[in-house]
């Protein structure tokens, strides 16, 4: 059985790597852990800022533990809002406000291709004390929708649709969302690779 701490404090993010957890692994989050702290994310990509997140958590505790940082990915925009994603429309985080500001720049605006991407950090320490870094990426490629669809998830899947699917994220259960999703890919590569160990 692995242990591992999730340096995250998105309870949706727990949620969704929970329902994937096998009996192999049990993860802790912060709250279990007693730890409060806004974590920070000030770097400009998702592999630095995922680095960030893991190595403070670990700093604190000492124990093997993972994080990820989530960016949506569009392409008519340059790839924004990315590693902006939580802070699209300013720092109070609002998931309307960035679904809003997303759909504004979007109008008019044919190509609506789109993606998430998910890199996950791993921080473990190997028997012999050796603490390695690995990162782990989940792509999930689809477009956005011109109004918002659904209610469920969190963020921008109202306006979020995978390829293979004519349902938003938030028109899905969560089972459903992994079947396609981002985060699902990268944690099962997580997976697969302590299961190796
Ligand atoms: P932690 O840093 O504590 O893990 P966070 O909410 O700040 O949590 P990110 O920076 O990784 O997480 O995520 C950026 C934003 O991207 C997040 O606030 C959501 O609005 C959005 N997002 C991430 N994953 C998503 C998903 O599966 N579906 C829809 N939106 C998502």
């Amino acid at each position: 059985m692995h242990t591992l701490l999730f340096a995250t404090n998105n309870k949706n993010k727990v949620a969704e790597i929970q329902s994937l957890v096998g009996p192999d692994f049990k993860i802790i989050t912060l709250s279990e852990a007693g730890i409060d702290i806004d974590i920070p994310e000030p770097h400009d990509t998702l592999q630095e800022n995922a680095l960030e997140k893991a190595s403070v958590i670990f700093s604190m505790t000492q124990q093997n533990c993972f994080s990820e940082d989530t960016g949506l990915e569009i392409t008519a925009l340059k790839d924004a809002p990315g590693v902006k994603s939580a802070r699209y429309a300013g720092e109070g985080r609002d998931f309307q406000a960035n679904i809003d500001k997303v759909l504004l720049n979007l109008k008019d605006i044919e190509n609506r291709t789109a993606q998430f991407r998910t890199v996950i950090c791993l921080l473990w320490k190997h028997a012999n004390n050796k603490l390695q870094t690995y990162y782990f990426e989940g792509i999930c490629k689809g477009h956005i929708a011109h109004v918002m669809q659904g209610e469920k998830g969190f963020g921008y899947d109202p306006i979020f649709i995978p390829e293979g699917s004519d349902k938003s994220f938030a028109q899905m259960n969560m089972e459903e969302k992994n079947e396609f999703s981002h985060r699902q890919k990268a944690v099962t590569k997580l997976f697969e690779f302590l299961s190796s160990l």
